[in-house]
């Protein structure tokens, strides 16, 4: 019988034939996929599982957190704390880094997740999804125990980086620095089957994705791309844009890898958004990981996301992303109003 390739054979080839990842960062992307294939198992019971709802709890950014998120968060723990790869990890859900149990060896890479992002959409049945980054433990930090600045390194220093998307199908998007794959999980086998082997963001598009309800707070670089957007052909972009929202992230960014476009979710004039909305670590830098190797592009309005210092585990960072001539241009409006 002829067997489709799946994500072991994968990875199996990147480690032996290109060298792109070592056996430690592929046994660790497959415990971080296997980890997801619970959590789609627990998003598909729904009401059935009694997995809907909310906690009396808050994470450390004050938002209520979800059954669902505390669940996720605790199945990508649990899955990774034994596998001997990392020396910790950090999440949305959590204040603080988590360590790898003492009892437990002890490995050199960093994991973090947003285990359940778009937890609006979680009691709505809409597409939600996991992201994840992989750092490397820096080599001075190794002989010591691991600390939150540990992890405060810029995107571009990640290892590899993904997505699983909870919708219509379960899917697992991934980049180990060598372009961007694709898996569809058979829930039958139970297998990650490589269906989208090259992942390409066409470079021009004519479909934006931003909260049109913030259009009040947007800083002026912002507000003149929609505009032009919304002129449609008689404008000076010279063509008609489609709008779309999804309010998950990696349903969003999915969209884009899937047929292009522009996804934005600038800083704006909130207290809350003043440094954006997204979170820099592990949902910013892991998406624009893969955004770049699929051949788009990444930036905050000015600056290239992956270039960010980080200074904070659960720092804000306003995100542009997709379609790289659409990205470009709306890179070029914020430089513009700097000057002025
Ligand atoms: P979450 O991590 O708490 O789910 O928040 C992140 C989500 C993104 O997935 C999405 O793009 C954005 O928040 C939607 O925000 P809004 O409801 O303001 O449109
Ligand atoms: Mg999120």
């Amino acid at each position: 019988m002829h067997l489709k390739k799946n994500l072991t054979h994968y990875l199996v080839e990147q480690q032996r034939k290109h060298g792109v990842v070592t056996a430690d960062v592929r046994l660790l992307l497959e415990t971080v996929a296997r980890a997801c294939k619970a959590i789609s198992h627990a998003v598909s019971k729904g009401a059935l599982g009694g997995v809907l709802g909310s906690l009396d709890s808050e994470n450390v950014q004050g938002e209520v957190q979800k059954k669902l998120d505390v669940m996720s968060n605790d199945i990508l723990l649990e899955a990774n704390e034994w596998g001997g790869n990392l020396a910790a990890m950090a999440s949305e859900e959590m204040d603080t880094l988590h360590r790898i149990p003492e009892h437990q060896p002890k490995g050199k890479n960093l994991l973090l997740f947003d285990p359940l992002d778009g937890s609006s959409n979680i009691d709505v049945n809409v597409s939600i999804g996991t992201i994840f980054s992989v750092l490397q433990l820096p080599e001075e930090s190794q002989s010591r125990d691991v600390q939150e600045a540990d992890f405060l390194q810029p995107g571009v220093k990640q290892v590899a980086a993904g997505y699983a998307v909870y919708g219509p199908q379960t899917m697992l998007i991934l980049t180990v620095g060598a372009g961007v794959v694709g898996f569809t999980l058979d829930r039958e086998t139970g297998s990650w089957v490589l269906t989208n082997p090259n992942i390409r963001i066409p470079e021009d598009t004519a479909e934006f994705a931003i909260n049109m309800s913030n259009q009040r707070y947007w800083e002026p670089a912002i507000s003149r791309y929609i505009d032009e957007c919304l002129a449609g052909k008689e404008g000076p972009l010279e063509k008609n844009y489609n709008m779309r929202w999804i309010a998950s992230m990696v349903a969003d960014v999915h969209r884009i890898l899937s047929r292009g476009g522009i996804f934005m979710y600038p800083r704006d004039q909130r207290e809350s958004v003043r440094h954006g909305k997204l979170r820099l670590m592990y949902e910013a830098n892991p998406m624009s990981f893969l955004v770049e190797q699929a051949g788009g592009a990444a930036v905050d309005g000015a600056n290239r996301i992956l270039d960010i210092q980080p200074t904070g585990l659960h720092q804000r960072v306003g995100v542009v992303l997709g379609s790289k001539n659409e990205v470009e241009r709306v890179q070029k409006y914020h430089l513009e109003a700097q000057k002025d």
